[in-house]
């Protein structure tokens, strides 16, 4: 049996669970998650590779974590909708990615129609199963194929990774034959310095509340790897005095709070010790500027930085860190 593989699409509403399937799938946290919706805001790839097994040949699939479809608001939003374009622009394979718990609303409706234009074969997931009863799912998929044309529905947990083998199957037998695209150990596009700015985003989802990660932004200024640390600085970017303090805290306790998270979760990531130093930063309606947003876009910065000094993706001993591109 021939080698396949392919470009997949992860495609849904905010908060479906797109992030959770894509590090449940490639078994690394690749992609930053949390309760909150719109918290991707840029395509991120994740590179799984599939084993041969008796009536499967091996594949490689390039699996794409997308922004959650929504209706744009700001300079932000019309370019995290570009990322979900762009991610489904080109792919083999769309996985629509839908709540189990909740029936199809307009925004379930307009991914439904964007899978239809695209014209590309896709698959119903039906996510977090482990919240519903069984019982709620004959209707549900009934609404979905009645609207949708779908090769797969397929039930799953991506939080308890469950039916995760059935989908990989699936995905398999649908995949073309295809060269291997990414060496084996690499499991995402996104260099070091881009993940490290995603974590601390992840740690101020989870710290900050209403608005303020919605307004916050993560931009790394120096990250410089030393054979004893790897020394990093990154602004966080807000719109208002009061967001600023609120991220800083009282006698700087929040900032210490997400600092020292975010340490402890590059240090993992990067198999290193990490001297990490954060800074708060106005910058005035940021989510509004067109500017500022292409400028924050990690593609756009390495590109600038390789026509500076071209950086190879060195592969360390260390079996975490030999995973993500360093730059
Ligand atoms: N119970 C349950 N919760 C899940 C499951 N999958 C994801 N979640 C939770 O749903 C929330 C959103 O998960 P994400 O993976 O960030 O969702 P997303 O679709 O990537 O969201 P956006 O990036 O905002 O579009 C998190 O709190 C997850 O823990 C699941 O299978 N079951
Ligand atoms: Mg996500």
């Amino acid at each position: 049996m021939a080698f396949r593989s392919g470009f997949l699409c992860i495609l849904g509403r905010p908060n479906a669970g797109k992030s959770t399937l894509l590090n449940a799938l490639v078994g690394e946290r690749i992609a930053i998650v949390s309760p909150k919706p719109q918290t991707t805001r840029n395509r991120i790839q994740g590179i799984l590779n599939v084993p041969k097994r008796k009536g499967r040949p091996g594949a490689q699939a390039i699996l794409v974590d997308t922004p959650g479809v929504h209706t744009p608001d700001s300079a932000l939003g019309r370019k995290m909708m570009h990322e979900v374009h762009a991610g489904l622009e080109g792919s083999d394979l769309v996985l629509m990615m839908v709540d189990a718990a909740r029936r199809p609303d307009p925004t379930d409706e307009f991914v439904l129609e964007m899978v239809k234009r695209s014209g590309t074969k896709a698959f119903l997931l039906l996510n977090k199963m482990d919240t519903v009863d069984k019982q709620t799912l004959l209707p549900l998929i009934a609404d979905y194929t009645t609207r949708g044309d779908f090769a797969e529905v397929i039930p799953i947990s991506a939080l308890k990774k469950e039916g995760l083998d059935a989908l990989l199957d699936a995905v398999v037998a649908a995949l073309p034959e295809g060269p291997r695209y990414f060496e084996e150990d690499q499991i995402t596009d996104q260099p070091a310095r881009f993940m490290a700015a995603e974590i601390i985003r992840e740690q101020i989802l989870m710290s900050a509340q209403q608005e303020v990660p919605h307004a916050t932004a993560v931009v790394i200024d120096q990250f410089e790897e030393t054979p004893r640390i790897t020394r990093i600085m990154a602004t966080i970017h807000c719109e208002r005095e009061g967001q600023k303090a609120i991220l800083v805290g009282k006698g700087g306790a929040m900032l210490k709070k997400i600092g020292t998270a975010a340490r402890l979760r590059m240090e993992t990531m990067l198999g290193a010790r990490v001297f990490l130093e954060l800074f708060v930063k106005v910058s005035p309606g940021w989510r509004d500027s067109q500017r500022f947003v292409e400028e924050i876009d990690w593609r756009r910065q390495l590109e600038a930085m390789m026509a500076a000094t071209p950086v190879e993706p060195l592969r360390a001993e260390k079996p975490a860190a030999a995973k993500v591109k360093k730059a």
